[in-house]
C-alpha cells in the first residue's frame, strides 16, 4: 500500500483535490482516505459521497495527526493491499511537519491565495514535503500570483521539492499529478520508497 500525507494551511483545497483524485483513481485500484480535523465529519462525508471509504479523526484541542491515531483509523478500513491511502492532515502549516504517520511522503498543498512568501515563513512544512501542489491555479490571473517566485522560495528551503500546478475546481494538472503518483508506486515496488504493510 502506498500512503501519502496531505498537509496545508486551512482551506488550501486538500479535500477538494482528494474528492477529484479518488473519483478518478478508484477506477484502477483500491483507494481509501483518513481525514483529520479538530471537529466535524464534513470532509469524510465529502469523500464518502464519491463511494470511496473514509474515516474521520477528530483531534479536539489537538492540531495535528499522529501515527497512533492513523493506526487506529487504518484498522477500521478494509485491507488496501496494492492500493492507495490518502491521509488529509489537520489544516495547519506548522506542527504536522514534525509527525511521521508512516507515509511514503508528505505532499504540501499550497494555494495561490496564500501569498508567495509562505515557504519562507513556514519552512519546515516545505522542507518535509516531497511534492508541492500549487492549487487554485484557476485563480492566478485575478490574484497577480507569481508562480516563479513561489517555486524559487520553496526550493530555497527544499532544493529537491517537486512542483505541480493544479486546480481542484477545473481539473487542470491532475493527469500530471496521477503520473507523479504512478512514479511513486514504481519507486515503492523497486524498494526505493517505504511500503506500509497492509
Ligand atoms: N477557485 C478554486 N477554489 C478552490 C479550489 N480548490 C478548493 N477550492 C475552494 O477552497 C475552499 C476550501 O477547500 P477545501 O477543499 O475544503 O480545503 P481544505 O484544505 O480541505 O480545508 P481544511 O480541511 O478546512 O483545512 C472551498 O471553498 C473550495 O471550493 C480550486 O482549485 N480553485
Ligand atoms: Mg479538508
Ligand atoms: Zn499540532
Amino acid at each position: 500500500m502506498l500512503a501519502f500525507n496531505f498537509v496545508s494551511s486551512p482551506g488550501a483545497g486538500k479535500t477538494s483535490l482528494l474528492v477529484r483524485a479518488v473519483s478518478d483513481l478508484k477506477q484502477s485500484r483500491p483507494v481509501a482516505v483518513i481525514e483529520g480535523d479538530q471537529q466535524t465529519s464534513n470532509d469524510a462525508e465529502r469523500i464518502r459521497a464519491t463511494g470511496v471509504p473514509a474515516i474521520q479523526i477528530n483531534t479536539g484541542k489537538g492540531c495535528h495527526l499522529d501515527a497512533a491515531m492513523v493506526g487506529e483509523a487504518y484498522g477500521r478500513l478494509a485491507p488496501l493491499r496494492g492500493g492507495l491511502l490518502f491521509i488529509e492532515n489537520v489544516g495547519n502549516l506548522v506542527c504536522p511537519a514534525a509527525f511521521d504517520l508512516g507515509e511514503a511522503c508528505k505532499i504540501v498543498v499550497f494555494s495561490t491565495t496564500e501569498g508567495e512568501d509562505k515557504p519562507l515563513k513556514y519552512p519546515d512544512m516545505f522542507a518535509a514535503s516531497a511534492l508541492m501542489l500549487i492549487n487554485k491555479i484557476d485563480l492566478a490571473p485575478v490574484l497577480d500570483f507569481d508562480l516563479a517566485q513561489t517555486i524559487e522560495y520553496a526550493r530555497r528551503v527544499n532544493p529537491k521539492i517537486e512542483v505541480l500546478t493544479i486546480s481542484a475546481k477545473t481539473g487542470e494538472g491532475f493527469s500530471a499529478f496521477y503520473a507523479w503518483i504512478r512514479k511513486q508506486a514504481d519507486k515503492m515496488r523497486a524498494g526505493v520508497l517505504g511500503a506500509v504493510q497492509g
